[in-house]
């Protein structure tokens, strides 16, 4: 399996409860590599050309305040098959169907409020990624 990258984002809610160590310990524990990373806060703006995708859904304009109400740690991530992975790290979008272990399990409070974003495939990877890093911040 050739190396690749994922783009994550660990959310307001995980930043207002002091969770940004405690996911990066997993995250790196779980063989992935820091890319790019940064304490970033997104504009109104930024989070819905983000989540376009999902504009019509009737959790759009909640998902857009959540996300832009505080900051947020952005990272890109490499390691073999990096997008299925982490999604499997990170676990279900809702808490309660997330299985044990996984970081949504340990840390998420809600489907909406689910402390932690991951890519669903290469292309919006490198998409997100992009979105928030320029070239020369990316090692
Ligand atoms: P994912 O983050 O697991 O890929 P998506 O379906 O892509 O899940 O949804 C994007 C984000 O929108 C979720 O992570 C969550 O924060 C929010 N979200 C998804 N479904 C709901 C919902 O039913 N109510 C409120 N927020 C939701
Ligand atoms: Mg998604």
């Amino acid at each position: 399996m050739a190396t690749n990258r994922t783009f994550t984002m660990l959310k307001p809610d995980a930043v207002e409860k002091g969770h940004i160590g405690a996911i990066l310990e997993k995250i790196t524990a779980s063989g992935f590599r820091i890319v790019a990373m940064k304490l970033t806060q997104m504009t109104t703006a930024d989070a819905q050309e983000f989540y376009a995708i999902h504009k019509e859904r009737p959790f759009f304009g909640e998902l857009v305040e959540y996300m832009t109400r505080g900051p947020i740690v952005a990272a890109i991530l490499e390691k073999d098959n990096a997008v299925e992975d982490f999604r499997t790290l990170i676990g279900a979008t809702n808490p309660a169907d997330a299985a044990e272990g996984t970081i949504r399990k340990l840390y998420a409070a809600s489907i909406g409020e689910n402390a932690v974003h991951g890519s669903d495939s290469d292309e919006n990877a490198a998409i997100e990624g992009a979105f928030h890093f320029a070239g020369r911040e990316m090692f």
